[in-house]
């Protein structure tokens, strides 16, 4: 069971794109637990202020070191956190080995910044991970955490059956997958290689083979450097 506590200025943002499909089935058979917090309920006096100018002058808002930190005091008070990941588009880019590694956990903390970031004491004293989905820049950490989320949900033993167990996925083995096809095995002109309708399971195997090995040269030669 992995349990994912979420901090967030939008809770309602996150309630549909976790309620459906494959990471709906995995909260249904209790597998994964996800917690949406409000960090609106630790702002700051009667405006339950959050984000203030920044020293130094320049253009947007950053959110304040004391909500964040109260915030995350208080759920350490009531659980352990094996990471407390900040969402930010400078950290280190999401990989499949970091979705496998995160997945191993029993308990997280996702971070969603927005504006122009947070104090940056939260990152320096609490923080344990900064992740990035990418070299491009979202308004908030929230779509972030929900690719986040899909990636580590679908890991967890028993979400998937075998027959799509997740280590048939790009990426497992550092190969992009083979395509698939399926019926008609001619539609419009268009057919289906034959090895596929061969019912030669040795050569479809090999043939697959190839194909990841040939696209992943074509499509993402970066990943057979390492
Ligand atoms: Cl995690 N957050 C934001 N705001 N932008 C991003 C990102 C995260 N990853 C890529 N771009």
């Amino acid at each position: 069971m992995l349990t994912i506590d979420i901090i967030t200025l939008l809770p309602e943002l996150l309630l549909s794109p976790f309620d459906h499909s494959i990471i709906k089935r995995a909260r249904q058979q209790k597998l994964l637990e996800i917690n949406l917090i409000d960090l609106r309920l630790y702002g700051i006096g009667k405006h339950k202020q959050l984000d203030d100018y920044q020293y130094g002058g320049g253009a947007g808002m950053v959110l304040m070191v004391e909500p964040i930190h109260k915030c995350i005091i208080d759920l350490q008070s009531r659980n352990n956190y094996d990471a407390i990941i900040y969402l930010t588009p400078d950290g280190k880019t999401l990989n499949q080995g970091t979705a496998n590694h995160l997945s191993t956990h029993q308990r997280i903390m996702l971070l969603c910044g927005h504006y122009k970031g947070i104090d940056h004491r939260i990152r320096e004293h609490l923080v344990t991970h900064e992740i990035s989905i990418g070299d491009y820049v979202l308004s908030g950490g929230e779509t972030a955490a929900i690719v986040l989320v899909d990636a580590l949900g679908r890991l967890l033993p028993g979400v998937l059956n075998d027959e799509s167990s997740a280590l048939s996925d790009s990426f497992q083995d550092n190969l992009l997958a083979p395509p698939v096809y399926s019926r008609p095995s001619e539609y419009n002109g268009w057919t289906v290689p034959d090895v596929l309708l061969s019912g030669h399971d040795a050569k479809i195997e090999q043939w697959r083979a190839e194909q990841s090995l040939q696209r992943t040269k074509d499509l993402r030669p970066d990943l057979l450097e390492d």
